[in-house]
């Protein structure tokens, strides 16, 4: 894992995780590097461990910190029942996407504006939970490790080899990731997932078909966890706003490794802001750098030879619609910005009946979805959600992927200088006809009915109003080659999860670093001089 250290320059007050040289000086400042990764999610995680070990001097800027400081509380991460500055990105108040429990605003509380690890960035008619921080999504994120149906990545990817995909970059993931499943006789004796027990058994008495579903939280951990020999995590309802232990998210593995070759540098609290090319052909980007007021303390030029961008479907799209109609990228595809979605989400609760009892005691990673993506008519893989208050309350909570078709675009508001996103409620409302036809059967095999309370005041059954996955904008194939080359600019690529067309059937994040690897590979082999 290397000698991985945090160096705070105190006199800049820059903050740059390094690798501790010999002499333990801080390595030199790097404004040109070879290459750039923008973002350390999972597309620029495995962007930066790939060109780090091929010995390609490489530097990640990330807008958000560096989560491996303990605050006050001696805790990295702030709990979720007590959220403070910690838990968002900027807010004076939390958002969680549960709002309410039997209609009341128990769920969110006033915090102080911070760079925290979870954002939820609004647009018209959707809003989008990302993470923030060294590590992306994988900070805030439940964890399951899924690989999609064969057929529906043919379908989603018809340019792939899927053999290829199947054969070498999906075990490739899954083994960096760390991927593991829950002990299956645990499973069916612990406190822990009697939630998940009972909507299998509703699933099933449905004649609907249920799977274990794979994560890269730590089983053992959690076993160690309910046997109160290990500080709990993912047994005392940490997930959104970050796990203290238990969770191999990328800081813990891409990253380390990435940070252990000797050649990766992380720049935090950067943003990039824009993209030029250079008469020569290299890359020159314009930083943002803030501090936790989120002021912005200096704007910094950095130029590379190779650029790859992985911030995130929203992050690279934006940054990409942004040179194209500012003119410093004017090549560009007309498909950049388009062909964006929401992975079909919507969140619903039913509502068990009384001898139905869900437990107090409920862990935050979920194991199990409900399969009904071969039923042609209206498919749905449905994932059954913790909602770990610590009381019993009755409710199965349930985050379904429907195979929404609905797709849209991001277009530049020359205004504000950002983007603005063409998906309407129109468009949310196709996924929740989708989960819908499947809960309602549900419903009726059980004789249960919706929960009404847990969206907002408005009665609301199915929040069709934001998502965990979203998809797109620079799609594989489109924006790009077969790739993720950029088309129009040689050394220019896309890593992360704007080259999934909207859709990809289940979790999006082992697709995403798949791809990722099948296209280092191929960047590492075929572009980049010896
Ligand atoms: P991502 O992980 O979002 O990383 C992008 C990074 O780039 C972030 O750290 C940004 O701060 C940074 N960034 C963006 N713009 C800039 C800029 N201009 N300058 C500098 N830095 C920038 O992208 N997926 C699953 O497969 N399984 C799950 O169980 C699951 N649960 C989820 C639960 C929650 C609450 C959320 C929010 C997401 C969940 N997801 C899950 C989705 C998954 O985390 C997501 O698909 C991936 O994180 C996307 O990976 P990317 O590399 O595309």
């Amino acid at each position: 894992m290397g000698m991985v250290a945090l160096q705070t320059a105190a006199a800049s007050g820059l903050t740059r995780i390094g690798l501790q040289t010999a002499s333990g000086a801080e390595p030199a400042a790097v404004d040109n590097a070879p290459a750039i990764v923008v973002g350390s999610g999972y597309g620029g995680a495995v962007a930066a461990l790939r060109l780090g070990q091929a010995g390609i001097r490489t530097l990640v800027l990330e807008m958000g910190r560096a989560w491996n400081t303990p605050g006050a509380d001696g805790k990295v991460f702030c709990s979720t029942s007590a959220p403070d500055q910690r838990s968002m990105w900027f807010r004076t108040r939390t958002e969680a996407p549960l709002a309410t429990f039997l209609w009341l605003d128990v769920v969110n509380r006033d915090i102080s504006a911070y760079p925290g690890v979870l954002d939820r960035v609004h647009f018209d008619a959707m809003s989008v939970y990302v993470g923030r921080g060294v590590g992306g999504g994988s900070l805030v994120n439940g964890g399951m490790a899924v690989t999609p149906l064969k057929a529906y990545f043919a379908e989603q990817f018809p340019t792939v080899d899927s053999a290829e995909m199947y054969g070498t970059y999906f075990p490739r993931a899954r083994s960096m990731l760390g991927v593991n499943t829950v002990d299956p006789a645990w499973f069916e004796s612990t406190e822990w997932y009697r939630f998940t027990r009972i909507s299998r058994a509703h699933a099933q008495k449905t004649g609907l078909k249920t799977t274990f579903v794979p994560n890269v939280y730590d089983f053992g951990y959690m076993q160690r966890e309910a046997a109160g020999t290990a500080t709990k995590s993912a047994l005392a309802g940490e997930v959104i706003y970050g796990n203290n232990h238990g969770k191999r998210s990328l800081d813990k593995t891409y990253l380390a490794s990435a940070l252990g070759t000797g050649n990766v540098t992380i720049h935090t609290m950067e943003k990039v802001r824009a993209i030029s090319r250079a008469a020569d052909g290299s890359w020159l980007l314009t930083a943002d750098r803030i501090d936790t007021t989120g002021t912005v303390v200096e704007t910094k030029q950095y130029g590379c030879a190779y650029l790859f961008l992985g911030g995130g479907s929203l992050g690279t799209t934006e940054l990409l619609v942004r040179a194209r109609e500012t003119g410093t990228l004017p090549a560009l595809d007309a498909s950049v910005g388009a062909g964006w979605g929401t992975n079909g989400n919507v969140m619903l609760g039913r509502a068990n009946h009384l001898w139905d009892t869900v437990g107090a005691n409920q862990s935050t990673m979920p194991v199990m979805g409900i399969d009904d993506w071969a039923n042609t008519a209206n498919p749905v893989f449905a994932e059954i959600a913790p909602l770990p208050t610590g009381l019993e309350h009755w409710v199965s909570l349930y985050l379904a992927i429907t195979k929404n078709p609905s797709r849209a675009s991001f277009s530049y508001d020359s205004g504000t200088g950002g983007v603005r996103l063409g998906w309407t409620a129109a468009h949310s409302a196709v996924s929740v006809a989708m989960a819908k036809k499947l809960f309602d059967r549900i419903n009726s095999a059980n004789s249960t009915i919706y929960r009404y309370d847990l969206f907002g005041s408005s009665n609301k059954v199915f929040a069709d109003d934001f998502t965990y996955h979203p998809l797109g904008g620079c799609v594989l194939g489109k924006a790009t080659d077969n790739y993720g080359r950029v088309k129009g600019y040689p050394r220019l690529y896309v890593t992360d999860g704007s080259l999934v067309p909207g859709s990809i059937g289940v979790n999006p994040f082992v697709t995403i670093t798949a791809l990722a690897e099948r296209t280092m590979a191929r960047v590492l082999a075929e572009d980049t001089a010896p």
